[in-house]
């Protein structure tokens, strides 16, 4: 843990502590909407943090692509608050977001791997993710780390809108400090995961499905694919199936399904009986106990237990492993994507 960090658990406290803050604590606790603006999977990342920010703040937040947040005419007020989140800090459409929202006189705070990068010299306030040099092209480490670096700007948010009492707090922090066990688990048993990569290195495309934190999810495990597999795949949110899409799903198309978040386990039951009886195979990511879910699907990944606001941390490893792992079974290069640069500055 880093002092320039920005954000940080207090290890006696439980509780979040942002030390180089400049602005008061008044002043945060006003904002009462935010805009969180980044591209590719930075964007991804901003999608958790705002169920995330919402949940426990009840502040609104709208998440919007760069490159498209350009040409819009935002509607700010005096409490807006705008967060860009960039690995590089060199993104051109999130520095011209980031340039243009700070003309207007909005307070920026960014996300950033990168100290001294043009997104953390421009933004107002700064949490470095210290996730250390990305040295593949695609994001990896940057996803999860951009999203702990959100839950604890949601945390202190919270803590600062009095919207969470401090043992809520204390509580997620406490969850969040067994995350890295738990992806241990996970990685222990990728076995499966590189198995089912195999099984669809020559398929023309494959789904995501999921809802809530589980669609935010399915939308970089998707990209992820994309990106360095090649693999045409799409991302949907489970209940947006039946207007249209469902008519994709035909005998032995894989369907990855993430149905990690309780609350809406069982409609997801029905998305995957609904895929099923089309001739799906079945992926499907569940925590242990879902017992009616995994004897749904074809095949399953086991997550471990955890609070279902910090489930993305989880699924985003199977997720990032099944698209290296069905690079490798490609023979591409995994590193060196096809058509992606490490940042994109046009
Ligand atoms: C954004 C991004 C990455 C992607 C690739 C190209 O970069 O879309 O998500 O993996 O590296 O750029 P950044 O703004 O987070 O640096």
């Amino acid at each position: 843990v880093r002092d320039t960090m920005g954000a940080r658990i207090d290890s006696e406290t439980k509780q979040i502590v942002m030390p180089e803050l400049k602005m008061s604590n008044e002043q945060l606790s006003a904002y009462d909407r935010i805009y969180i603006v980044a591209c590719g999977t930075s964007m991804h990342a901003g999608l958790v943090g705002k169920d995330v920010i919402e949940k426990l703040t009840r502040v609104p937040v709208e998440v919007a692509v760069a490159s498209e947040f350009r040409y819009r005419d935002p509607i700010y007020t005096d409490n807006t608050l705008m967060i860009v989140i960039s690995q590089s800090g060199e993104t051109a459409d999130t520095l011209a977001a980031l340039r243009e929202a700070k003309k207007s006189g909005v307070t920026v705070m960014a996300v950033t791997n990168v100290v001294g990068s043009s997104v953390s010299r421009e933004a107002d306030e700064v949490i470095f993710t210290w996730a250390g040099p990305e040295i593949a092209v695609a994001s990896t480490k940057a996803y999860t780390s951009q999203v702990v670096a959100l839950y604890l700007f949601a945390l202190y948010f919270a803590q600062v809108k009095g919207t969470q009492t401090a043992e809520q707090v204390a509580e997620i922090v406490d969850h969040m400090l067994d995350l890295p066990e738990a992806i241990s688990e996970i990685l222990a048993d990728s076995a499966k995961i590189r198995d089912f990569a195999n099984s669809i290195k020559d398929v023309n495309s494959l789904f995501f499905i999921g809802r809530s934190l589980d669609y935010a999810a399915s939308l970089e495990g998707s990209l992820k694919l994309k990106e360095i597999s090649y693999i045409h795949s799409e991302a949907y949110a489970a209940g947006e199936l039946k207007h249209g899409t469902l008519a994709l799903i035909e005998e032995g198309v894989p369907v990855i399904a993430l149905a990690t978040q309780p609350d809406i386990y069982e409609k997801m039951v029905s998305n995957i009986v609904e895929v099923k009886a089309r001739g799906a195979r079945v992926l499907g990511f569940a925590v242990e106990s879902d017992n009616e879910l995994i004897k749904s699907v074809d095949e399953v990944i086991h997550i471990p237990a955890t609070l279902p606001i910090l489930t993305p941390v989880l699924t985003a490893i199977p997720l990032q492993l099944l698209a290296y792992h069905a690079s490798v079974a490609r023979g591409l290069d995994v590193d060196k994507p096809r058509n992606l640069a490490k940042s994109v500055t046009v």
